[in-house]
C-alpha cells in the first residue's frame, strides 16, 4: 500500500546573510585607498510551490527538516560574499500552510502558485557601503541577519469538485473506478479505503475531479472508525454526493437511515451544510437492491435531493449521474469561479516598518519594539565601538532618544531592543565628530589619535612620499625606486572584522 501523507510538521530554518566586511584598500602610493569591505551576501529563502503531479506531504513526512544555505562574507577589494541558495519544495494541490499555532499563513491553490515561507537573512553591508562624505572610512561594518527559522504545519485539503461520502462498502471506490481512471482498491471488508482517491472524470465537453475518501460510521465524529480527519479532502469540494447501499446486508440499515447516521457526521465536522448535495442509490444489480432503492426514492425526493439509481457492476445509471454533477460542478464554477492559479502569495509586509512602540515592563525596563529597529540590533557588532555609535545615531535620528525621554527614561535606565539590553545614555551631541572608532559616550580607555591628528600624520606622510618620487624623476637610481615602493602603509583596522 502507498503511504498518504496529508498533515506534517515542517522545520524550517532560512540561511543567514553573510556579515559585511571591513577593509582599506592597500595600494601602492595610496597609503589608505579608501573603504573597500564588500557586502555580505543574503541567506538563502524557502519558498513551497505547487506542483499539480503531487498528491501527497510523504516526501516531508520523511524530511522534515529544511535548511537553505547561508550568505557568504564580503571581502576586501570590494568583493561581495555569494549569496544563498534559495530551496524551492514542491507541494500538492490544495496545500495549506499554518502555524505551529493553527493560524493560516497561506493556502496554495493552483499550479504554480507560491509562497515563500521563510525569507533569508539580509546581508550586512560592508565598510565601502557604509561610507558617506562625513564617515569616510567606517572602521566597521554591519552584521548579517539571521535567516526566518519556523516550524510550520502543511496540511492536505485535496482539491476535488465532487466528493463521494458514505457508510463502508457502499461502493464509493466501485464507483469512482468506473467514472474515472483511478483505480483504488475494492473489497468487500469495511475501511478497504484507507486514504483519499482522486479520479478525473470526463462528461461530455465537461471535465471535473471527484474525491473518494475512507468509509463514515456513525460516531466518525468522535473517532469512531477512521474518524473524520480525511473530511478535509471534501471541504473544497463543490457538490457532495451520499453513496447509499441499497442492498447492505445488515437489517437495522437502510437508505434513509444511513444518510440521516452520514449527515449528523457531516453536521458534527461542521461547514459543510451549504454544500449541494446528490444521492446515488448504488448496487441496483442485486434484485433486493433495486426493489428498495424504488421504495425510498419517493421519501429521498420528498427531502428535496435528485436521486440517481445505478449499479457500479452494470454501470448502470452512470450516464445519468455523471453529467448531472458535470452540470451541477459547472453551475458552480460560474457562481464561484476559481481562484486563478499561478497566483505568487507574498506575506503581508508593512511597507513603512520604521515605526516603533516604546513601553516599561514590569521590572522597569524600557522596552523598545519595532521591525527597522530590531533589524539595526541585529547588524550591530557590538564589539566594535564604532558600530555601536552608529547605530546610537540611527537611533537617534529615527527618533527614539526623543521618544525614550518623553517616556520618562532617564540616564542609566535600562532599555530593550530586540534581544539586546542597554543602560540609556542620552546622546551627548553628534557623535560622528568626535575620534574616529570611539563613541563619545564609551569609556576611553588607551589614547587613540583623534581624527585632525590622524590627518596632519598623513600629510606629513604624503609629503614624504612626493619628495622621494621627485628625487626619484630627477635621478632615476634604482635605489629611489625601492625607496618609494617602501610600503607606507598605515591603517587603523585589520583588514576584516569578524
Ligand atoms: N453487486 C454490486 N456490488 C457492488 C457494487 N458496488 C460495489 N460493490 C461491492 O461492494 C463492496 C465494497 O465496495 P467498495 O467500492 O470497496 O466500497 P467502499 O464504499 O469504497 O468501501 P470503503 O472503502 O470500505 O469505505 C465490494 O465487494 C464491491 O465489489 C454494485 O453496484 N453492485
Ligand atoms: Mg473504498
Amino acid at each position: 500500500m502507498t503511504t498518504f501523507v496529508d498533515r506534517v510538521t515542517l522545520h524550517l530554518q532560512a540561511g543567514d546573510g553573510g556579515h559585511g566586511c571591513v577593509s582599506v584598500r592597500r595600494e601602492k602610493f595610496k597609503p589608505l585607498g579608501g573603504p573597500d569591505g564588500g557586502n555580505g551576501g543574503h541567506g538563502g529563502g524557502i519558498t513551497l510551490v505547487v506542483d499539480p503531479q503531487l498528491h501527497t506531504l510523504l516526501d516531508f513526512h520523511f524530511h522534515p527538516h529544511v535548511k537553505a544555505s547561508n550568505g557568504g562574507g564580503g571581502a576586501g577589494a570590494n568583493r561581495d560574499g555569494a549569496n544563498g541558495k534559495d530551496l524551492v519544495l514542491k507541494v500538492p494541490d490544495g496545500t495549506v500552510v499554518q502555524t505551529a499555532e493553527g493560524e493560516v499563513l497561506a493556502d496554495l491553490i493552483g499550479a504554480g502558485t507560491t509562497f515563500e515561507v521563510a525569507g533569508g537573512g539580509r546581508g550586512g553591508r560592508g565598510n565601502a557601503s557604509l561610507a558617506n562624505t562625513r564617515r569616510k572610512v567606517p572602521g566597521f561594518a554591519e552584521l548579517g541577519e539571521p535567516g526566518d527559522a519556523l516550524d510550520v504545519v502543511l496540511e492536505l485539503k485535496s482539491v476535488a469538485d465532487v466528493g463521494l461520502v458514505g457508510f463502508p462498502s457502499a461502493g464509493k471506490s466501485s464507483l469512482i473506478s468506473v467514472i474515472s481512471a483511478a483505480k483504488p482498491k475494492i473489497a468487500d471488508y469495511p475501511f478497504t479505503t484507507l486514504v483519499p482517491n482522486l479520479g478525473v472524470v470526463q462528461a461530455g465537453d465537461q471535465t471535473f475531479t471527484v474525491a473518494d475518501v475512507p468509509g463514515l460510521i456513525p460516531g466518525a465524529a468522535t473517532g469512531k472508525g477512521l474518524g473524520m480527519q480525511f473530511l478535509r479532502h471534501i471541504e473544497r469540494t463543490s457538490v457532495l454526493v451520499h453513496v447509499l447501499d441499497a442492498a447492505a446486508p445488515e437489517i437495522e440499515r437502510d437508505p434513509l437511515a444511513d444518510l440521516d447516521a452520514i449527515e449528523a457526521e457531516l453536521a458534527a465536522y461542521g461547514g459543510l451544510e451549504e454544500r449541494p448535495r446528490l444521492v446515488v442509490l448504488n448496487k441496483i444489480d442485486i434484485p433486493d437492491g433495486r426493489d428498495l432503492a424504488e421504495m425510498v426514492r419517493p421519501d429521498l425526493e420528498a427531502r428535496g435531493y435528485r436521486v440517481f439509481e445505478v449499479s457500479a457492476v452494470t454501470r448502470e445509471g452512470l450516464k445519468e449521474l455523471t453529467f448531472a454533477l458535470a452540470e451541477t460542478v459547472a453551475q458552480h464554477r460560474l457562481e464561484k469561479p476559481a481562484p486563478e492559479p499561478s497566483r505568487v502569495i507574498v506575506r503581508p509586509k508593512a511597507v513603512d516598518d520604521s515605526g516603533f512602540t516604546i513601553e516599561q515592563d514590569d521590572e522597569g525596563v524600557f522596552v523598545v519594539r519595532g521591525p527597522k529597529i530590531e533589524r539595526w540590533i541585529r547588524q550591530t557588532n557590538f564589539d566594535n565601538d564604532e558600530a555601536v555609535g552608529y547605530l546610537a545615531d540611527r537611533l537617534e535620528r529615527i527618533g527614539v532618544e526623543d521618544a525614550l525621554g518623553k517616556k520618562g527614561a532617564r540616564a542609566g535606565d535600562p532599555v530593550r531592543i530586540g534581544e539586546r539590553e542597554f543602560d540609556w545614555q542620552p546622546n551627548a551631541g553628534d557623535y560622528v565628530s568626535g575620534p574616529r572608532g570611539t563613541d563619545s559616550r564609551l569609556e576611553e580607555d588607551d589614547h587613540r589619535p583623534s581624527a585632525a591628528e590622524r590627518l596632519a600624520a598623513r600629510k606629513a606622510r604624503r609629503v614624504r612620499s612626493d619628495d622621494e618620487l621627485l628625487h626619484m624623476a630627477s635621478d632615476g637610481t634604482v635605489t629611489s625606486v625601492a625607496n618609494a615602493h617602501r610600503p607606507v602603509l598605515v591603517t587603523d583596522e585589520d583588514d576584516t572584522d569578524e
